[in-house]
């Protein structure tokens, strides 16, 4: 398998858990090396662009004001099968139905609030690391 990259969010519940450093020795030792990495906060409009595919579903409106209500921590990761695999740390959706040693099992509360974003394909993954982080902020 071919190194590739995905983009994460830690969302602002594992912000204000403090959670990110948990969660980032988790990547780490995963095997996921940081490619950018930083603290920033989503106005309603990024959130709603982030998530555009998503404004048609009942939920859109608490998503929008869940990611934007306070700081998250965004990254780039790469690895062999990244995106894939960075799924797979994640876990499920739904923190309840989420594998044991995942990062929504252990910090998060609900499928509303769970912790953490994971891209769902490469060519989101590209889309999704354009949004947030200039070339310059690649490493
Ligand atoms: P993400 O995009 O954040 O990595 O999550 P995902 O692929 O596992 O789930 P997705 O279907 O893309 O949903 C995006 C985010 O919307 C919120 N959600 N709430 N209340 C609900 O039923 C519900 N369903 C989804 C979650 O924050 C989910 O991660
Ligand atoms: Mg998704």
């Amino acid at each position: 398998m071919a190194k590739n990259r995905t983009f994460t969010m830690l969302k602002p519940d594992a912000v204000e858990n403090g959670n990110i450093g948990a969660i980032l020795e988790l990547i780490n030792t995963s095997g996921f090396r940081i490619v950018a990495m930083k603290l920033t906060q989503m106005s309603r409009k990024d959130a709603e662009t982030f998530y555009a595919v998503h404004n048609e579903r009942p939920f859109f409106g608490e998503l929008v004001e869940y990611m934007t209500r306070g700081p998250i921590v965004a990254a780039v990761l790469e690895k062999d099968n990244a995106v894939e695999d960075f799924r797979t740390l994640i876990g499920a959706t739904n923190p309840a139905e989420a594998a044991e040693g995942t990062i929504r099992k252990k910090y998060a509360a609900s499928i509303g609030e769970n912790a953490v974003h994971g891209s769902d394909s490469d060519e989101n993954a590209a889309i999704e690391a354009a949004f947030h982080f200039a070339g310059r902020e690649l490493f």
